[in-house]
Formats: structure tokens, sequence, C-alpha cells
């Protein structure tokens, strides 16, 4: 696809449940577009997808592919990444990189655009884009921590098992439709790709999400704790997760506990989050409202409810808060922070 006006942007893993996100993301917002290249491994070359109402087929993702690229979008795993977007970077693109590869490299900013757009000035080539859980989390949090400060913050999730991309998707249908015909289960995705246990999602929850590291937690759940600190420029801040999937398609959900450095007063809370770019409250409790994963399903938003001070810490305060992690949680994120890159005239011509 060639055009005159606007950037070369290539999508890295265009095949997954990221990247085809990414291309929902980059037709809906009109993202200026001079070309786009869609590149995904060596098994897709020759697939196409659609994007405008143009199929544009898939490419092979390497490192020449980047030639003229001014913006790539990876979604592809981390080895990819690791391998590709300094090739990338070094042929002059900027790689906004959604993978876990270099999300805590000192060089790399870490940008949730509603939080620490300014982080991105300082990129030499690659900007990282939070975990799913993290970018919900932070900017939800973000205009009670700039009001009254933050000590600490206690959260559950329950994942949607999109997170786990498009094989784990189809395991659910599968594993719900054989439960319900009474057929065997196949376990072959979830909760761990790279790991041999597997365990059946249809009708349950698994309190693992990534591989568990030697401190009891499990991987997805350090990442937030560190990317957290990282996107506040915070170290003191005491950070601590409970990651689980739950059988739901798409849109994660987290029970929230924080403690405020000061006094809060839970109406100002309130009207903070309502004036919150991207934050839409919904907590209504004598109505029944509150955010669920299913509402917030295809929409680019962050939706905070549920909010209550705790029973006996007098700036404890407890919130539900969800959004869909295949958009604010990645492919938005990402595309957010190319719009700001070209609001920022950060990128190269
Ligand atoms: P997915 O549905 O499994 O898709 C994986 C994509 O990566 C496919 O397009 C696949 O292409 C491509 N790919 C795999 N190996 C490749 C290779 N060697 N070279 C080039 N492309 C390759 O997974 P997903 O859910 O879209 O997630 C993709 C990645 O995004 C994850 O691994 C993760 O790092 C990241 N992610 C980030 C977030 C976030 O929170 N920011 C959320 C979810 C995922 P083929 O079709 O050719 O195999
Ligand atoms: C979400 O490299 C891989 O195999 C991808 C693992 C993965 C990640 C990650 O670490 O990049 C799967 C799903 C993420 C993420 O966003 O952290």
């Amino acid at each position: 696809m060639e055009k005159k006006n606007g950037y070369h942007v290539a999508v890295v893993g265009a095949t997954g449940a990221v990247g085809e996100q990414m291309l929902k993301m980059l037709e809906q917002r009109q993202f200026p577009l001079a070309s786009l290249k869609v590149l995904a491994s060596a098994r897709s070359v020759g697939q196409t997808v659609t994007f405008n109402g143009e199929e544009l087929t898939i490419e092979e993702a390497t490192p020449e592919a980047f030639e003229g690229v001014q913006i790539a979008l990876f979604s592809a795993g981390g080895s990819v990444s690791k391998k590709l977007a300094p090739e990338a970077a070094k042929r002059g693109a900027i790689c906004i990189d959604n993978t876990s590869a270099f999300r805590m490299d000192p060089n790399v900013p870490l940008v949730v655009p509603e939080v620490n757009p300014q982080a991105m000035e300082q990129h030499g080539g690659i900007i990282a884009n939070p975990n799913c859980s993290t970018i919900q989390m932070v900017a939800a949090l973000e205009p009670l921590r700039e009001k009254y400060g933050m000590e600490r913050i206690i959260v559950s999730t329950y994942q949607a098992v999109s997170g786990a991309g498009a094989k784990a998707i189809q395991e659910l249908h599968d594993q719900t439709e054989a439960v319900l015909h009474g057929n065997e289960v196949k376990k072959e995705i979830l909760p761990v790709g790279s790991l041999p246990q597997k365990y059946q999602m249809a009708f349950n929850a698994i309190p693992q999400i990534d591989v568990f590291l030697e401190n009891g937690f499990t991987n997805e759940e350090m990442k937030m704790t560190r990317e957290t600190k990282k996107i506040f420029s915070d170290e003191t801040i005491a950070v601590s997760a409970t990651c689980v999937r739950v059988p739901v398609v798409k849109g994660h959900s987290e029970s929230v506990y924080v403690e405020l450095k000061n006094e809060y007063d839970l109406a100002e809370v309130r009207s903070l989050l309502e004036n919150a770019p991207g934050i839409v409250v919904q907590d209504n409790p004598e109505e029944q409202v509150y955010p669920m994963a299913i509402d917030a399903a295809d929409k680019i938003e962050t939706f905070v409810g549920r909010l209550r001070r705790d029973l006996d810490h007098p700036r404890g305060l407890h919130m539900w808060i969800v959004s869909d992690n295949l958009l604010k949680g990645a492919a938005w994120n990402a595309v957010q922070i190319a719009e700001e890159l070209v609001k920022r005239n950060l990128i190269k011509e």
C-alpha cells in the first residue's frame, strides 16, 4: 500500500491476536499512512489480511523488511523483538514494542500516554509498551497518585485468555464446547504455552500467568510490580500482584487496593477519575452499575467502579478496573504512542 502523505509503518506479528487489533486501530484512528507493511513468520508469507477494504499480503519479518520503515509496531514475542527491533532501529525506524523484551532496559522508555508521555522524548529507537495488566492499572491510578501520592498497591487480576494469543482463544472455545457435549477436553496451550503442564481453562480459574520465579510470584505478577515502579518513576511504591486467568475472551478485570500518602475524599476521587483522560467511571451500586469485561470489550477506554473506602485503613481505597486487554492493554496503547510521536514531531523523515 503506497500513498503520498503520512508515514511508512510496519506491523510485526500482523497475523496474531494483538497484530489484528493493531491493524484495526490504525484503520479506526485513520493514522496517517504512506505505506503499511504486514509482517509475520515465514509460515504466513503469502497469506492476506484486510486493511481499509484492501488486501495486504504478509511478508516475512527480516532485517531488510524494515528498509524505509519509519514506525514499526512489534507484537510477535520477545525473541522476535530482541532480534529484529535493533535491526529496524538501525534502519531509522522507531519501534513500539509490545513484548517484555526491552521494558526494563534503562535506555528504553516504558510509556502509557496518559501517565508519562514525556518519557518518549528520550527514546533511542525503541519505545516499550507495558504489559496489558500494568497499562490499565496505572492509567486509572495516575490521577490519584498525582493528587494524593501513593504508598502501596495490592492487585488481583482476572485476565482474559486473549492475552495468551489466538491459540488460547480457540482453546477456550473448543474446551467449552467439549465440556458441554461431554467430549474429551484437550489441554494444549494454557496456562503457559512453553511449559509441559497444562490445565483446563473452561469453567475454571487458573492462578498462574507466565512462569514462576524464585520469590513465589509469577513473571506476570513481577511485570506488574517492576513496570509500575518504572512508569511512575518511583522505586519506593509497594506493588504486589496475584494474576489469575479466567474463562473470559476479551477484557482484563482487576481488584485494586491502594494506600494513598494523604487523606482523601471519596467524592473528590470520583471526580478526579471522571475528569481523567481515557477513564470512564461506572459506579452506581444502587443500580448495580459497575464495569464488566463483556462491556469493556472492543472499547479503548479504561473503566473504573466499585469505589469504596477501606474499612480500617484511613487512606485505603478499593476499586475495580476493567479494560480491553488487546486494545488499551496492547494495540491501542501502541497506536496512541505512535500518535503522540507524530504530535511531538519525533518521527524522522
Ligand atoms: P499470537 O496470537 O500467538 O500471534 C503471534 C504473532 O507473532 C503472529 O503474527 C505470528 O506470526 C508472529 N510470529 C511468531 N513467530 C514469529 C517469527 N519468528 N517471526 C515473525 N513473526 C512471528 O500472539 P499475540 O497475542 O498476538 O501476542 C504477540 C506478542 O505480543 C506476545 O508474544 C507478547 O510478547 C505481546 N503481547 C503483549 C501484550 C501487552 O500486554 N502489551 C499483550 C499480549 C501480547 P505467524 O502467524 O506467522 O506465526
Ligand atoms: C504477554 O516472548 C514470548 O513468548 C511472549 C510472552 C508474552 C509476553 C511477553 O513477555 O512479552 C505473552 C503475553 C506478554 C507481555 O505483554 O508481557
